[in-house]
């Protein structure tokens, strides 16, 4: 019989991204600092507790002496952490490269960089290389700590080659793969010259997944468009064997964002900003500094909604928090300085001696204060030119069921197929329109904003991480059931 105090065995789950959820800082030889770090992946499975979660990436550091990597090996042990060590070449070449440089725009419906499409193909192909490689030293690191039963979920564009390099370790293991970006038209896929390898190994994984069924959509059409295999109702299939492709649209851990409103230091941070503010409407952008999030065309916009509308100029104040990510890119650095050239035009030109429209930040802010700006915000504004899903939107409503605030959201954002019907969904691209959405939000009636809010905060309340987890992981499990059956029959 069952002992009083057994538990059921939590199925093991090895999670493999990219970066680690934490951030390791060396202190001395053999001593770390390690540091949660924010970021959508990380927000999401920190809900899921179904689940004994080992986390398998990359710490962020390079580290070439044996001495450090046994440390910090046994630090992040604590955590759960398995790290994989990469140099500093290779993470140049793999993760600034090739997964920056040209994964993460051609995704994002931004192309190719030029310098690919004119020049030789030696850059491309060394990235490549090195991504190929890459890829091979997380499956290698994989490979060590599998254990029969274990459900292994590889995460996002970083790690495409992952599902066919760990099935050539072990056919048999269950190996997922999620993308967290858009999967783009085939189209666009098609001018990527690794196109047939990167598709041909991301079928090697027994489920694939994406935020939206259109992401789902674009990847069965690239497999049948560029390898001509193909697609059905349950996903692509080659020679008898189906890979199973699918939405699952990620969520947040909605109880976390509503539990912390009512700390007493949240409800501190709220009334000073209330007092702060007072007379105005608050207008909030909570975004990594990246182009795809579509940061100066919201600013433009604000300006235009400022210019024609010149009785709301002292009575509205918009606040864009802007965390800095890739600060050794290039064209980061210049997006960084168009940004802060139009926010101090705007200030100078819309400003007054006690007040200024707009309050940039590029900095990141820790939970507390995120949660007090979203309580106290009238109008949010989620403008990215694309995005997988983003989990601001689904925060700030999970932040506004006192305020019932409005959110402008993206069309081109995966949050818009959940949360449309509640916000006012707007083309980012035209500035017009933006700014006429934003008149629209600030007037918009109490009984109106009530009803869009209900609709949303439903939807992110009952959608969430852990339920997003858990769908996955199930029908992981499922899927390799039903393969095993259909090879038996
Ligand atoms: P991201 O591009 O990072 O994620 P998003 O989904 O918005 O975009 O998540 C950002 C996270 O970072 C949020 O949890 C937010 O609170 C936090 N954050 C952003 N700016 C911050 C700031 N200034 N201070 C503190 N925290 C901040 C990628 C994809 C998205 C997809 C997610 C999850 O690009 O489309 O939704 O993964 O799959």
């Amino acid at each position: 019989c069952e002992k009083p105090d057994a538990r059921p065995l939590r199925q093991r789950l090895l999670v493999v991204a990219n970066r680690l959820p934490v951030s390791a800082v060396r202190r001395g030889e053999d001593s770390w600092s390690l540091e949660m770090s924010a970021g959508g992946l990380v927000s999401a499975l920190l809900g899921v507790k179904e689940f004994e979660a080992r986390w398998i990436g990359w710490a962020g550091v390079n580290v070439p002496d044996e001495v450090g990597q046994k440390s910090l090996t046994k630090a992040l042990a604590e955590k759960r952490c398995i790290p994989v060590f990469l140099d500093e070449e290779i993470v140049h070449q793999y993760y600034n490269g090739y997964c920056n440089n040209i994964l993460w725009p051609l995704f994002h419906y931004l192309g190719l960089p030029q310098e690919d499409r004119l020049a030789t193909t030696r850059s491309f192909q060394s990235q490549f290389a090195a991504y190929k490689k890459a890829n091979q030293m997380f499956a290698d690191v994989v490979h060590q700590h599998y254990e029969e039963g274990d459900v292994v979920w590889c995460h996002d564009y970083h790690l495409m080659f992952l599902p066919k390099c760990l099935k050539e370790y072990n056919n048999s293991m269950k190996v997922g793969w999620f993308l967290h970006t858009p999967f783009p038209s085939s189209e666009i896929h098609r001018t990527l010259p690794s196109r047939s390898d990167l598709l041909r190994s991301v079928l090697a994984a027994d489920l694939v997944g994406f935020h939206t069924y259109d992401y789902a959509r674009h990847f069965v059409s690239a497999c049948t468009r560029i390898l001509g295999l193909e697609g059905t109702p349950e996903g692509v299939e080659d020679q008898g064997r189906l890979t199973r492709v699918a939405a699952f649209p990620i969520g947040i851990d909605s109880d976390r964002f509503i539990r912390a409103l009512e700390l007493p230091q949240v409800q501190d941070h709220i009334k000073e900003l209330k007092e702060r503010f007072a007379g105005r409407k608050v207008m909030l952008g909570v975004d990594r500094l990246d182009m795809i999030k579509g940061i100066p065309q919201k600013i433009l916009a604000f300006e235009k909604f400022l210019e024609e509308n010149s009785h709301w100029r002292d009575k509205v104040v918009l606040l864009q928090i802007a965390v800095p990510t890739r600060t050794d890119v290039p064209e980061y650095q210049k997006l960084t300085s168009q940004v802060h050239e139009i926010v101090g035009r705007i200030n100078g030109r819309f400003g007054t001696l006690t007040a200024v429209p707009i309050h940039h930040l590029d900095r990141s802010l820790d939970f507390h204060a995120l949660c007090a700006l979203y309580a106290v915000t009238d109008v949010a504004l989620v403008t990215s030119l694309r995005d997988g899903m983003n989990l601001v939107s689904y925060e700030f409503v999970a932040c506004q069921d006192s305020k019932k605030g409005v959110l402008i959201l993206s069309e081109f954002a995966g949050a818009a197929q959940s949360l449309g019907a509640g916000a006012i969904l707007v083309n980012p691209w035209n500035i017009t329109e933006v700014a006429d959405s934003i008149r629209q939000a600030l007037t918009m009636l109490p009984e109106e904003r009530e009803k869009r809010h209900q609709h949303n905060f439903e939807h992110v309340t009952t959608h969430t991480a852990q339920e997003w987890a858990e769908t996955f992981v199930s029908e992981l499990n499922d899927t390799v059931i039903e393969a095993q059956i259909r090879t038996r029959q």
